[in-house]
């Protein structure tokens, strides 16, 4: 296959060349030529965009190698996207209601975003940032996936059985966050880290109590993998001074069991431009140095199960002053406004980024580990121990402004996002890496220009303790030039980069626009990782019980509408192409439960059903059961339709739900 390719960029190259390069003729009026060379000289092709739309192409009814799970940023959602041909294959309702899944308008959807009520209060919506692929010793395993929403400090539990949100639970203590969901190497914990401090159970105190009420609350979620949910009683969360925890990242390898945070504004900054004071971005940044946060999650683990968290809101919370005694928490400065804290695949370093220092600076877990044996540390102003940086510091490259995130591939190579500099830097590990790559040591080997301003970097299982190399995506804040005018408000661009090659040859393949929010961060997995079903495995199944339910009415001819007093029993059987029952009739203020089980088995005969009126939109795929509740409140002729284009006669799969005054 690769052979062929490169059998073809010759021949095209060849082409190109023998025509002299790109044309500046204008286009064929009646349609593009059909010959391949001719068609790229008509374009004005490079020989470096055919190879790149050869690399990128993938011909119809052929699949993608890798999946990408990207953030749907403040659409609430994950996007999942097939690389290299960027195709989006699906958007994941996670916190905002998705009618095209039925999810959010009366179906199962409903119970899982009802567990993200903010103080009973419905949230529909998110800010989702750190998708995380649950991981067995360190690398995917295609199972789960969890996102945060750093708008209201939650997290969602994504089944990758079915592509759907099971569970989203809220923090009890936060009212914001942003390190997570981040997994420890076997998904023993999905971690959420804190980002804006507030009193813990965010309660109201005046700002000039900072220094005293207000925390970081770190929060340890124990996952059960196999009833697919967060478990909040096994839980735990860890009392932190008000730094800013930014960005986290799990130790593996050698340093499996311990976690690291970066941090900012260890300045204690409390804003009031508007009084005078410093703006927070100037407040935030005036120290040379903040504090990577080192924590020590096996211990914390043994405190919290010996009893010595405080419950504060149903949650076990281990304090600040435990923390410390417990050796569960240590600091080392980082340089200038840090952003990101990245693993090496092996385990041995913490990459740290600076938003506003050209570094990026490489911790070794070895000399952290000796520092901390050796004693003798300062203690910040809360009493937290600090390793010197020059005890622990390995390394520091040079690699231009803003560095963010660093993601690695199979070469011993790292790449960086430059956000300043719209910029991704290729480097070069040290170590135990060298070996692997033809550089010397640590070393700045690429930049390679973005369009434009790069926040997050994602490589192909970049992040775990065996990456693929071939592919890195630039999550791009702006498209700027990238694509046709759409108004004021722009698209974000993803940029497919080849990695392929060894030193300065990475390059641009693809832009991809995303028109829907800003995805912060996205991981990559190898699409045969993936095992989901084809259809729902009984006919009968309860799509968030991952179960069959036990009430579901299977035979058309044991369909129909029960009354008990005022409640009303519809037991719906769904099949190409009709519903039966297809009348229902009930008087107003009936309490009508409406259970409706697709029969089907054949793979993509997915049914629709929306009750007019009443808010109602089901997405009923083969085999799968929806259970709906609501009073009948409403006098009137309604109807009840089937929303997925499902055969030739789908628009006579229709019903009339009548409700007498
Ligand atoms: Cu850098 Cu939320 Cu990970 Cu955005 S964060 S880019
Ligand atoms: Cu069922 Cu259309």
């Amino acid at each position: 296959m690769k052979l062929k390719i490169v059998s073809i960029i010759v021949v095209l190259t060849t082409l190109l060349a023998a025509c002299g390069g790109p044309s500046t003729s204008a286009p064929v009026a009646s349609g593009l030529p059909v010959d391949a060379a001719a068609i790229a000289k008509d374009r004005g092709l490079t020989p470096d965009d055919v190879a790149a739309a050869l690399k990128t192409y993938m011909p119809s009814g052929k699949t993608d190698p890798y999946i990408m799970f990207a953030s749907g940023g403040q659409s609430g959602q994950v996007l999942v996207i097939a690389m290299p041909s960027m195709r989006i294959l699906k958007v994941i309702g996670v916190f905002t209601p998705e009618p095209w899944q039925g999810y959010g308008f009366g179906g199962s959807g409903n119970k899982v975003l009802e567990g993200g009520k903010v103080n009973g209060k419905e949230v529909l919506w998110g800010d989702t940032h750190h998708p995380n692929l649950s991981e067995t010793k360190g690398d995917y395993d295609g199972e789960f996936l969890f996102i945060n929403d750093k708008a209201n400090a939650r997290v969602a539990v994504i089944d990758l059985r079915d592509f759907s949100t099971k569970q989203i639970i809220k923090n009890p203590n936060a009212i914001n966050d942003h390190g997570g969901a981040f997994v420890t190497p076997n998904t023993e914990y999905v971690i959420e880290g804190p980002q804006y401090a507030a009193p813990i159970g965010w309660e109201y105190a005046p700002l000039d109590q900072y220094k005293e009420k207000y925390r970081g609350l770190i929060t340890f979620w124990k996952f059960d993998r196999l009833k697919g949910r967060i478990d909040p009683d096994q839980s735990f969360q860890i009392e932190l001074p008000p730094y800013w925890q930014d960005l986290c990242d799990a130790g593996k390898g050698p340093s499996d069991g311990w976690f690291f945070c970066n941090s900012f504004n260890t300045e204690l900054a409390t804003g009031g431009i508007e009084l005078g004071n410093p703006p927070f971005e100037a407040g935030t940044t005036k120290n040379d140095t903040d504090y990577l946060h080192i924590f020590n999650w096996k211990k914390a683990e043994e405190i919290f199960k010996a009893g010595k968290g405080k419950k504060i809101n149903g949650m076990a919370v281990i304090d600040l002053e435990t923390a410390i005694k417990e050796n569960i928490l240590y600091f080392a400065p980082e340089p200038k406004s840090p952003h990101g804290s990245d693993v090496t695949p092996g385990g041995e370093f913490i990459v740290v980024g600076g938003k506003l220092d050209p570094h990026v600076t490489i911790y070794s877990f070895e000399k952290i580990q000796a520092a901390i044996k050796a004693g003798n540390l300062n203690k910040d102003t809360y009493g937290v121990p600090v390793i010197p940086l020059d005890k622990v510091m390995e390394a520091q490259v040079e690699l231009g402004l803003g560095p963010l995130h660093t993601v690695f591939d199979d070469k011993g190579y790292a790449y960086t996002s430059l956000f300043l500099d719209s910029a991704v830097a290729r480097w070069s590990l040290g170590g135990p890496y060298e070996k692997k790559h033809p550089e010397p040591g640590w070393k700045l080997v690429q930049k390679l220009p973005v369009q434009y301003n790069i926040g997050h970097i994602t490589a192909a299982e970049g992040d775990t303790a065996s990456p693929d190399g071939q592919f890195v995506v630039a999550l791009n804040k702006w498209s700027i030039d990238r694509f046709a005018n759409v108004g004021p408000l722009l698209p974000q661009n993803f940029q497919l980069v080849d990695i392929n090659n060894t030193g300065d040859k990475m390059k641009v393949l693809y832009d991809m626009p995303i028109g829907m929010a800003e995805p912060h961060y996205a991981q990559i997995i190898k699409a045969d990782k993936l095992k989901p079903f084809e259809v729902y495995p009984k006919v009968g199944w309860d799509a968030e019980k991952m179960a069959v339910d036990p009430n579901a009415v299977t035979d058309p001819k044991l369909a129909g509408v029960k009354r008990d007093g005022k409640n009303v029993t519809v037991n719906m059987v769904v099949v190409r192409s009709h519903f039966t029952p297809e009348r229902v009739e009930v008087q107003k203020g009936d309490h009508v439960v409406w259970r409706l089980t697709s029969i089907e088995q054949q793979r993509d005969a997915t049914h629709g059903f929306a009750l007019s009126g009443y808010n109602i939109n089901l997405s009923i795929e083969p085999g799968k059961t929806e259970v709906i509740e609501f009073d009948a409140n409403q006098a009137g002729t309604f109807t009840y339709y089937c929303t997925e284009f499902c055969s030739a006669l789908h628009l006579e799969m229709i019903g009339y739900f009548l409700v007498k005054p």
